[in-house]
């Protein structure tokens, strides 16, 4: 068996059928030999988790040989192929047990080896399993569907980020109120990953530089660093769907790099050596909850650098075990930086080169802009990463030194190319000079890369023409859109598997596998009126399991025959959760004036976190639950109404909410969202789309046709303008009146107990700045609401157009995504020929 460390010579002994075999057998001998051996339990006393841990370790072992092989073709000497390097700070996976058993096509096989041991109930075993929150939304998962895409394609790639101890919060809510609590992932183990003791690196940190001569006589630079934190591989295979790859994903975790500090320990001083180790194992303690930067948490880019320089340092590691030159780095590598969280890569790969290796300055910028690629997934001038120079400098000295040399060279040639244009000069640099200095990470990753990406259409249309306008003035040819895509493995196959085998049975098993081409083949059923009974048959069964999930978590009970009406996702100011709720209030002071008899009966539903310091973010939730309060206890209101937030939305609730939801929420202001993924899950499962032209609606819209489609809202461009002109929200609330009549009930405690302040500041930024015009779309949402109603009264009709969403999304596929990244940005090919 080839190994990771060098080892390439084939094992003699081979594995037995009971650690590879997928049929049944195999399967159940495994199942009881893992529960003797790994768990030292029998049968009849292990416990519903037992069970899970030994299924989850037999499922591993059938997973091991192809990811030694799939390993072996990117560290054996004598292989060509290029592999991909997916650096992220985040890898929202969710659970691995029934993905892993989709992609491995043994689910059956698993279900009768579980009966065979007495285990009947495999989706009690697949709720065990603790979800490694590894993310805070879109980017992280993004990240674990590419991952699932790399393998699936056979490409050979590592996921490159940190073993967070703490994910994401689990959220709670408590009297209305978001309430934290921390996840503790790791309590009962993982059984997914393996500890790769032998691969650690060191990363220095803190310090200064000083120079020197080496035996060569040249001038050079080294790092005298304050301390040492030594990372820790966690490997974890990602297999791909019915395919022999299996990529890796590795995650860092900080350990310290002695575990006692032996001078401290001899001079008694042992708390102070029990401190340092705490203090490094600190890097890779918690995950940040932010959907925005951080401003200024030294912590934050300790964390970025330390996963960064683990995997920089791994790559090389991986190339020379190849027996391939440094020179060559480019063209055996393509790392793609995944935000600008890892863009610090740029100077470290850099530093690396130059300072460790010795390479000449002109060779390695060569090689590290051939290297790396830089994918942005934001506008918001909030959200892009400055750090104030001062704590940049405390923490990475060397690489301080580094990009000033990297600016002074960028911006040379600059003005060689631009004369006289200091404007031009200053907009570009590295630094932002103004106020407190700041390196600003986005122009680091652009000027460090050979290809700058967005993520949907519009956002890269807009990338060019504002945030990175003069990016793509001064290096057009740099600039590619990759639109977002999701794997359908896991958005479809594993979690609406009634509407796979539905799928399945009626254009064959292909389009799992090939999702733009095949998914369309749908598309003449959609008037069938037997395949349309299916089709809503399968619908309200998922409508079923999730009012099943929401009365169990909530104590809320809602009507299965209900338009199922969702919002799922983090909760922000630009994602307008509260245009729903102001929406929302109008309908409930409509309908206590006039009969409900007509009203299609709706439930509305709300899920996401908010980042723990974002305050109105919080007090959005505290109004969605308000607000849902006196609607559900509403007597006549609540026949007709019914609305939920359910809490702690993340990767395994949602396997319940897409395929239940009739309608996707997709409201943001336009220009702000640079693309959505949700928006993709929720049409590849039938729902249609109440939305903006924002991100990728513009182009599912255009996929699924206009008429399928519930388009309401300023356009980006729109939005540009009214906001030049002096926007005034104040007028459009004196000038509508239902609108007035909602926001004032609001304010008047009428949801807060008489409590007049509690939601004062949401109403006060509402009418005084409304920074992302809500007040602006009101009407317009409204009314496209009533066209919703409208069209779910011909349930023939809705049921047609649910039938082409679905069809008609194949290109939302994250494979596509993959294929195009492959071809214009990485220059990889897969390792198996795709016969598909
Ligand atoms: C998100 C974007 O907001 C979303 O539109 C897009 O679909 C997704 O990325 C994937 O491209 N951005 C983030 O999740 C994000 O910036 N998160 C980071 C700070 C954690």
């Amino acid at each position: 068996i080839a190994s990771d460390s060098g080892a390439s010579a084939p094992s003699p002994i081979a594995l037995t059928n009971v650690r590879t075999g997928l049929g049944a057998d195999a399967i159940a001998t495994a199942l009881i030999e893992n529960l003797y051996c790994l768990l030292g339990k029998l049968p009849q006393h292990a416990t519903r988790n037992d069970w899970y841990m030994c299924l989850a370790y037999t499922v591993r072992d059938r997973m091991m040989e192809r990811y030694v092989a799939t390993l072996a073709s990117i560290t054996e000497t004598n292989t060509a192929a290029k592999a991909v390097a997916y650096l992220s700070a985040e890898f929202l996976t969710g659970p691995h047990l029934g993905n892993s058993l989709v992609n491995l096509g043994i689910w059956q096989a698993v279900e009768e080896a579980l009966s065979r041991v007495g285990q009947d109930d495999l989706s009690s075993l697949l709720d065990q399993e603790e979800e490694p929150g590894l993310g805070n939304g879109g980017l992280g998962r993004l990240a674990a569907c590419y991952m699932d895409s790399l393998a699936t394609l056979n490409v050979p790639a590592i996921g490159y980020g940190i073993r967070y101890e703490f994910g994401i919060f689990d959220q709670a809510i408590r009297d209305g109120w978001q309430v934290e609590l921390t996840d503790k992932w790791l309590r009962f183990g993982n059984p997914w990953e393996i500890v790769r003791s032998e691969i650690t690196f060191d990363v220095k940190l803190g310090g200064r530089t000083e120079p020197y001569y080496d035996e060569a006589g040249r001038y050079r630079m080294r790092w005298l660093s304050e301390k040492v934190v030594k990372g820790v591989a966690y490997d974890t295979p990602v297999p791909g769907y019915r395919v022999p790859t299996t990529n890796l994903l590795r995650l860092w975790k900080a350990e310290a790099a002695e575990s006692f500090d032996f001078e401290a320990f001899n001079v008694g001083d042992y708390y102070r050596a029990v401190d340092e180790k705490i203090a490094s194992e600190t890097i890779s303690k918690v995950l940040y909850p932010n959907d925005e930067p951080e401003a200024g948490k030294q912590l934050r880019l300790a964390q970025q650098y330390f996963f960064v320089s683990c995997s920089l340092q791994d790559m090389i590691r991986l190339l020379i075990m190849r027996g391939k030159p440094l020179d060559e780095f480019h063209s055996y590598w393509a790392a793609q930086l995944n935000d600008t969280h890892p863009s610090i890569a740029v100077a470290e790969l850099m530093r690396l080169l130059v300072d460790e290796h010795a390479m000449e300055w002109d060779q390695a910028w060569a090689i590290t802009q051939q290297t790396c690629g830089y994918t942005n997934h934001t506008l918001l001038a909030e959200a892009l990463e400055r750090w104030p120079l001062p704590l940049f400098a405390r923490l990475l000295p060397r690489h301080l030194e580094i990009i000033y040399e990297i600016n002074r060279r960028f911006l040379n040639d600059i003005r060689l190319r631009y004369p006289g244009d200091d404007q031009l000069l200053q907009r570009l640099s590295l630094i932002d000079e103004a106020g407190g200095k700041h390196m600003r990470m986005a122009h680091l990753a652009s000027v460090g890369s050979h290809a700058i990406n967005g993520v949907a259409a519009l956002h890269t249309e807009l990338l060019k023409q504002t945030l990175l306008s003069d990016f793509h003035r001064v290096a057009p040819e740099k600039f590619f859109n990759v639109t977002n895509g999701v794997t359908p493995r896991r958005w479809i196959a594993l979690s609406n598997p009634n509407l796979s085998a539905l799928i399945t049975r009626k254009i064959g098993d292909r389009w799992l596998a090939d999702l733009e081409h095949e998914l369309e083949h749908l598309e003449p059923l959609a008037i069938d009126g037997d395949f349309q009974k299916e089709w809503q048959a399968i619908k309200a069964d998922n409508k079923r399991v999730l009012a099943g999930l929401i009365k169990e978590r909530t104590g809320i009970i809602i009507e299965p025959h209900s338009l199922f009406d969702i919002q799922v996702k983090r909760l922000h100011e630009y994602k307008r959760q509260h245009l729903n709720v102001l929406y929302l209030v109008t309908l409930f002071n409509k309908l206590r004036r006039v009969s409900s008899a007509a009203e299609i009966p709706r439930t509305v539903i709300f899920g996401g976190k908010a980042a723990p310091g974002y305050r109105m973010a919080k007090l959005i939730i505290k109004l969605i639950n308000s607000v849902a309060a006196a609607i559900n206890q509403d007597p006549v209101v609540s026949q007709v109404l019914k609305v939920v937030f359910l809490p702690d939305f993340n990767v395994k609730t949602s396997h319940h909410v897409y395929p239940a939801a009739d309608l996707s929420e997709q409201i943001s202001t336009a220009g702000k969202e640079a693309s959505g993924t949700g928006n993709m899950k929720f049409a590849m499962n039938g729902a249609l789309t109440i939305g903006t032209l924002d991100g990728a609606n513009v182009e599912i819209r255009d996929a699924v046709g206009h008429e399928n489609f519930f388009l309401f809202g300023l356009t980006a461009a729109e939005v540009e303008r009214l906001k030049a002109e002096a926007y005034t929200p104040r007028s459009i609330y004196d000038s509508n009146a239902e609108l007035r009549e909602a926001i004032d009930l609001i304010s008047s405690g009428f949801f807060s107990n008489g409590d007049r302040g509690l939601f004062q500041s949401l109403v006060e930024s509402l009418i005084t700045r409304d920074d992302y015009m809500l007040l602006a779309d009101y009407q317009a949402y409204v009314e496209c609401q009533q066209r919703v109603s409208q069209a779910y009264s011909d349930q023939n009709a809705w049921t047609r157009m649910s039938i082409l969403n679905c069809a008609r999304v194949g290109r939302f596929s994250s494979d596509r995504s993959i294929r195009e990244y492959c071809r214009d940005i990485w220059n990889v090919r897969p390792i198996v020929p795709d016969e598909r």
